[in-house]
């Protein structure tokens, strides 16, 4: 067992009577299936039934027999045509499965007003056969809420992956565009499985090679490979492109030379791949050219390479994660300060994308302050699937969690019930244009994502994408009947362990608002005690702020005042210690030690608690898992079981380090009954760490 098949797996289903009633069900076949699209999601279907019940439904025309799966759009069959309401209900991408009559015969029918629609109707119907359920009743229509659902591929052309820690990028850029790896349609199938329907090739930290026509020409098979399962290629682009590979003397977005140099190049774009999606951009940021480089705003650089899209229907989805240590300023407020005045300002078909919280993919963050705060301005969603801060893919960490708490917080923007999930699918403000991005966590190893739960999050992922509103349990429930088993000894305490997992990290690693001390670079381990990094905003000390009074970074009118940037019910609630939350108590406050916790506990007793429990939870995370032992297969209990075993030391290694480094402070003893720390500070400090994955490359 390689686990290649992710939550594909089409297991036999071995139970009898469901078996007989499935078989029952789906002994007849109407699916005229003319276009690629539709011939995709027709084989999956037929090798999906062989493998789950050794069937081949008979093909017909017409419904002669009970158990008909009658499949299509109403350009393919007037069977489907008939279901206006249905049609006239979902949109492009939408779909509905319901049981029909169709001759006085019972039927299944899966319709949709396109031939991507039906191939996700074809892969949730497969879904329901996959987690054992019922086939009578079936009154499903289903659509998405979110427009781009799109994977950030952080892949350097050399296949290097920044932040990636399964292994090289997927594309074999020196084999392309003749060579198409089996493994680029793998990842479609999946992706479409979920409804991502879009992906970025390269890396922000983007090298302007990747906009020469040997390049584009590479790009243009791999979309060709994506394209049946309906996802659509974006680039990132290098905003100095005109000057690296156009030999033009600036790349000023205002001069008319660079204006032309990127429409040539984006007409260019689509003579190869006319159904491009457009440009993913970092600029300013982090060493990144941009408009800035040149006195303009990030709207007037947004602004050229969008009217250069137009006239193709392309889009730009402009980054704001910057912040600059030349500003003297708290770097949370920094992406609001930026974007927030240029509201208004960007041309139709400029989305601006946003992390889910203001710093940088922590354990735990607080949602972003621009959700919500720029109501004339697309602004979509971006996660980060790879766990870059969360124990890369050694650590059991469902993501579904974390993805979840951001999209169900209240921005306040319109009023109670203005959550970013509404800020993100276009309800609150009206917005024609959605995404939500993910970083993803998939490299070249055979399992894709290096640990087998990480599969849970791009899974998690796009179907969040597809619905926010959807619950992270559901979620996490089809997804592991889908990828080990419908046992239900098995379902039960391995999602309650997922549902936990994210909190237990966050308890070993960041509790109560902590962020940022994690290892400098790599951002492996611990590292509290980080000072110098090459700039203060790369330090750990930054962020805690430790010092014999207290802890954690003051951010209310006393401090920097990043709680202003909040809409007035979130701002109250959080300028306030007594009632920020707990679990953003440090984010926002500089506490005493001795501070009073709910708990009964002081700061400091409560800090040492929540790094112990963190720990304990790891080991009763591997006791459930031990429980498993023979209700999956071997192979992947095993590797789970390894990979639980360095998470707990990796977590004992975050306690201890964090533990000794803030008593350092805080001057008080850890509590007694808890297991002392096998080394002192100082050995923590001292640890060092050769050839990271994942590490940011020289660009
Ligand atoms: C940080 C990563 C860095 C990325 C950057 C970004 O450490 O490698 O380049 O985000 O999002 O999380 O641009």
């Amino acid at each position: 067992e390689d686990n290649y098949r992710l939550w594909l797996r089409y297991e036999r289903v071995t139970e009898p009577a469901l078996y007989n009633n499935y078989r029952q069900s789906v002994k007849q076949l109407i699916f005229p299936a003319g276009s690629p699209t539709l011939k995709v999601a027709k084989t999956e279907l037929q090798n999906a039934l062989g493998q789950m019940l050794s069937l081949q439904p008979a093909e017909a025309n017409t419904v002669t027999a009970n158990g008909t799966l009658v499949i299509g759009t109403p350009q393919t069959s007037t069977l489907i045509a008939q279901h206006r309401q249905e049609l006239n209900t979902i949109r492009r991408e939408g779909y509905f499965i319901k049981n029909t009559q169709q001759n006085g015969k019972v039927t299944i029918t899966i319709g949709a007003n396109t031939d991507v629609g039906v191939l996700y109707g074809v892969f949730n119907f497969l879904k329901l056969l996959q987690t054992h359920s019922s086939l009578n009743h079936l009154a499903l229509i289903d659509q998405p809420k979110i427009q781009c659902r799109i994977l950030n591929h952080w892949d350097n052309l050399d296949r290097t992956v920044e932040r990636g820690y399964a292994g090289s990028s997927l594309w074999k850029w020196h084999k392309l565009p003749g060579y198409i790896d089996r493994r680029y349609i793998d990842y479609a199938r999946a992706n479409a499985s979920i409804g991502i329907n879009a992906t970025v090739v390269n890396n922000v930290n983007a090298n302007a090679l990747s906009l020469t026509t040997d390049y584009i020409t590479k790009a243009a098979a791999l979309a060709k490979a994506f394209r049946p399962y309906g996802i659509k290629l974006f680039l990132s682009i290098r905003f100095s492109a005109p000057v690296e590979i156009g030999g033009l003397k600036t790349a000023d977005p205002l001069d008319a030379g660079v204006q032309k140099w990127w429409k040539d190049k984006a007409d260019e774009i689509y003579r190869y791949i006319p159904d491009f999606g457009g440009f993913l951009v970092k600029a300013n940021s982090e060493g990144q050219p941009g408009p800035q480089t040149y006195g303009r705003n990030h709207a007037e650089g947004a602004n050229m390479l969008a009217d250069a899209l137009k006239p193709h229907g392309g889009i730009v989805m402009w980054r704001a994660f910057v912040y600059d240590d030349k500003v003297p300023d708290d770097r949370a407020k920094q992406a609001y300060n930026e974007f927030k005045p240029l509201d208004g300002q960007f041309h139709s078909n400029v989305i601006v994308q946003v992390k889910n919280g203001a710093i940088d993919f922590q354990p735990r963050e607080p949602f972003h302050p621009l959700f919500g705060a720029m109501p004339k301005t697309p602004v979509m969603m971006e996660f980060q699937i790879t766990q870059e801060y969360l124990g890369f893919s050694t650590h059991l960490v469902y993501l579904g969690q974390l993805f979840k708490e951001t999209l169900a917080s209240d921005t306040y923007a319109h009023g109670k019930g203005s959550t970013v999930a509404k800020v993100i699918d276009g309800q609150l403000d009206h917005q024609p244009l959605t995404g939500m991005a993910g970083v993803a966590n998939i490299g070249s190893d055979v399992n894709w994502c290096g640990h087998p739960f990480a599969q849970a999050n791009w899974y998690a992922f796009g179907r969040l994408a597809w619905n926010p509103e959807q619950s992270p349990n559901t979620i996490a429930d089809d997804w592991l009947r889908m990828t080990f088993t419908n046992d239900a000894a098995f379902v039960n305490p391995v999602k309650q362990m997922m549902m936990d997992s994210r909190e237990i990290t966050v308890n070993y690693m960041t509790p109560l608002g902590l962020h940022h001390i994690m290892g400098r670079d790599a951002h492996y381990g611990p590292g509290p005690w980080v000072a110098q990094a090459g700039r203060p905003d790369w330090t750990a000390v930054y962020y805690h702020k430790a010092d014999s009074a207290g802890v954690g970074f003051e951010r209310s009118s006393r401090g920097s005042n990043a709680v202003a940037q909040y809409f007035p019910e979130v701002r109250n609630q959080l300028e306030n210690v007594q009632t920020t939350p707990e679990k953003f108590l440090l984010w926002f406050h500089h506490v005493s030690w001795n501070y009073a916790m709910p708990s009964g506990r002081n700061l400091w007793q409560e800090m040492v608690h929540r790094y112990y429990s963190g720990v304990d939870s790891v080991r009763n995370m591997q006791k459930t898992w031990s429980l498993m032992q023979g209700k999956i297969d071997n192979e992947r209990f095993a590797e789970v079981k390894d990979l639980l075993a360095i998470q707990e030391q990796e977590a004992e290694w975050w306690r201890n380090s964090c533990v000794l480094y803030f008593q350092h402070f805080s001057k008080m003893p850890i509590p007694a009954g808890y297991e002392k720390p096998d080394h002192d500070l100082a050995y923590y400090e001292n640890q060092k760490f050769y050839f990271i994955p994942g590490t940011r490359g020289v660009q």
